[in-house]
């Protein structure tokens, strides 16, 4: 930013600014058009932080500017590739698999390789293109694998390395690839490199982490180097009293957030990525990978910003000085094939059109780089996942899960009109410089179904006929879909009832504190469960019964629901069933390139309760049309609509003036 007076509208300019700004009126519910209103958008920055002073509770004024001069103006991104020259992921279907819960094959209670491996005929029926595994490297399972012990090792409960490339074989042998997490602003505690930073920190370790001596005088129990806050609670900071040093751990105290300050932290993790690559893995989702960078000297966080953020020293790290830098390298270093590189162990067989596999693949020249990002709103996308940037793939942007003003942890039933606002919001911005990662569930999240539908989740029409109407919007919009496990058979949220049948670290941390706080385990619980990311790991559903065929034994997180007709099983046979709706939609978009090649236009674009939308093929006339009714009622179609063959349905393929609660479609349109 060049200007010396800079005025609100040239901070809203700036890529930076606009999705700070847009981040902070989403978390306070207010419209954007509070900004670019040109009363406001014409004032002086310093006028405008005073003005907003008693709703932001102080000046963020100077730490906004901080973030802006980190990153110049420019964001420049090549135009989308030809349609001929698009990488696979483009066309790609991702599916999520939260392997401590998705099949158990020794009957210790625990989803593991070996159980995946016999199931990955489910997901190749399903038409998946791209597996993608939370982790499953060697872990103490503070955070479920998300600290990491051994990069080079699988956890024991889940197997082995042996098993992993079978694994890897038996997805490339039905087609499609496999990624794994790659979990790097942190490891475990127990990692080598951090037992050895804490016996020596002076030695060769002692860089890897961002490790503190205490201030003057302390011993540890005085006030830790900063005031940054731990995502899932307290302090980020931890004493090491053998070390006499603080440590960083942006989430559990088990979590040591890695310093990529240091070089040497940077070409560990390359040669990581380039020894999994060999194995045959074909990219990774990288965990919070926009956290890596942070302001050097680790400032404390602006007051105001913890406040309204919730986590004080968020702007020093979530898009950091370094960040372009460190993942360029990292693309160059550890993703790109060199000519010496070994040959991949496999490779995934192509797919046809029809789906009938071809020969395998030449090995891919870059592997696919999923960036997990929050925070990052949708200038920020273009900045990391721009085409040509030559940083990350595709990044995900978390602002779709919550409705305005609200939180996670919040009570509310979400509106699908925010969805629809959000989906084309970003596609029209975006335009065609980044491509969106379309996701609606993961295991950090509750479900969208019972976000959206409350307490009316196990109504079983409502249910199926929502979860066919999420998954349309998912597969049919212009981007990557990344289905999550039990979406295809319309999971919901489990009826938890106590504080023992939790297992996160992040809910238990929120009980303990609000225990601390005096509320009855009950109130705790209630407060906790909203937001609860035990939703997502409960097991997969493949058949009735209590232990849903997830397991002989008895799972680590046991299922509660006694519903009927949500199992792989029980929908497998039923031709009405989502199960059979997700292989169709999957299906239609292999054989029909408008479908995922295509252009969008949007109908009714400001209905909230009607999402229609038409694919075209450039240079065809090739066009279809795909209608979402976002509400529980039945509602008329905008007039004027083309005249359409309906190819899939709910409920039936006949198309009214009306559409039934969550109805959806997806229709060829007849020429002429
Ligand atoms: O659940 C959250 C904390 O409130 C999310 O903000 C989540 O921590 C964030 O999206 C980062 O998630 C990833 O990294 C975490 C891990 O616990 C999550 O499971 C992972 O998806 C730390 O590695």
């Amino acid at each position: 930013m060049t200007a010396e007076h800079p005025r609100l509208k040239d901070v809203y300019a700036h890529p930076v600014g606009r999705d700070a700004i847009d981040r902070v009126l989403l978390q306070l519910g207010r419209s954007p058009r509070w900004v670019t209103n040109p009363l406001v958008a014409n004032l002086p920055l310093r006028a405008a932080a005073r003005l907003a002073r008693p709703v932001l509770g102080g000046d963020i004024t100077s730490s906004l500017l901080d973030l802006l001069a980190d990153h110049g103006d420019g964001h420049k991104a090549s135009p989308r590739a030809d349609a001929d020259d698009r990488p696979w992921w483009n066309r790609a279907v991702f599916y999520q698999v939260y392997p401590r819960s998705f099949a158990d094959s020794d009957g210790d209670g625990v989803g593991d390789l070996r159980g995946l491996l016999a199931r990955l005929d489910h997901l190749a029926d399903l038409g998946v293109d791209c597996v993608w595994l939370s982790p499953i490297f060697d872990s103490p399972n503070e955070d479920m694998g998300y600290d990491v012990r051994d990069y080079r090792a699988v956890m024991a409960e889940m197997g082995t390395l042996a098993d992993l490339d079978e694994l890897i074989a038996g997805c490339h042998a039905r087609g499609m690839r496999i990624i794994l997490d790659l979990v790097v602003n942190h490891t475990s505690a127990e990692h080598p490199w951090f037992r050895a930073a804490v016996a020596d920190p002076e030695g060769p370790y002692g860089s890897y982490y961002h490790l503190r001596r205490g201030r003057p005088g302390e011993d540890g129990s005085g006030p830790p180097p900063n005031n940054w806050a731990s995502f899932f609670g307290g302090s980020a900071w931890r004493w090491l009293p053998q070390a006499q040093r603080w440590a960083l751990h942006l989430f559990a105290p088990g979590q040591m957030d890695l310093n990529w300050e240091e070089p040497r932290v940077r070409a560990e993790v390359a040669q990581i990525v380039r020894w999994w690559r060999a194995r045959g893995i074909d990219g990774f989702r990288l965990d919070v990978i926009n956290y890596i960078s942070k302001r050097p000297g680790l400032p404390d966080g602006n007051e105001a910003i913890g406040t309204l953020m919730q986590f004080p020293g968020i702007e020093h790290y979530f898009f950091g000085p370094r960040l372009h830098e460190h993942l360029r390298e990292l693309r160059t270093d550890g993703f790109t094939r060199s000519p010496d590189d070994p040959v991949p162990m496999s490779t995934a067989r192509s797919r046809r059109a029809d789906g009938a596999l071809g020969e395998p693949l030449p090995p891919d020249p870059i592997g696919v780089m999923v960036g997990e990002t929050p925070g990052v709103g949708v200038e920020l996308t273009r900045l990391l996942a721009g085409t040509g940037r030559g940083e990350l793939d595709m990044v995900f942007n978390f602002d779709v899960l919550d409705g305005p003003g609200r939180t996670r942890w919040d009570d509310y039933r979400y509106d699908l009109s925010y969805l629809k606002e959000h989906y084309l919001r970003s596609l029209e911005r975006l335009g065609g410089d980044a491509q969106l990662a379309l996701f609606l569930d993961n295991h950090d999240n509750p479900r969208m179904l019972s976000k959206v539908l409350g307490d009316r989740d196990q109504d079983p029409s409502l249910r199926s006929a929502l979860a066919k109407a999420l998954v349309t919007i998912q597969l049919m919009l212009p981007g990557t879909p990344f289905l999550y496990q039990g979406q295809e058979i319309a999971a919901i949220d489990q009826r938890f009832t106590s504080a023992s049948e939790l297992h996160d670290v992040e809910s238990l941390n929120r009980l303990t504190r609000l225990r601390a706080d005096g509320l009855t385990e009950a109130d705790a619980v209630a407060r906790v469960l909203p937001g609860a990311r035990d939703h997502a790991r409960v097991p997969m559903r493949w058949e009735p019964g209590p232990t849903t065929g997830f397991t002989t034994g008895t799972p680590w997180q046991p299922g509660r629901e006694e519903s009927v007709g949500f199992t792989v099983a029980e929908q497998e046979s039923d031709q009405g069933s989502v199960l059979n709706h997700v292989r169709r939609l999957i299906a239609l978009r292999r054989a029909e390139p408008a479908l995922v090649d295509g252009g969008m236009t949007a109908l009714a674009r400001s209905s909230r309760r009607y999402f229609g939308w038409l694919r075209t093929l450039p240079g065809t006339a090739e066009t279809w049309l795909i209608e979402v009714n976002l509400t529980d009622r039945t509602i008329r179609r905008p007039r004027g609509l083309p005249d359409a063959e309906v190819a899939l349905g709910s409920p039936s393929l006949e198309r009214g003036a009306t559409m039934a609660p969550y109805e959806c479609l997806v229709a060829r349109v007849r020429a002429g």
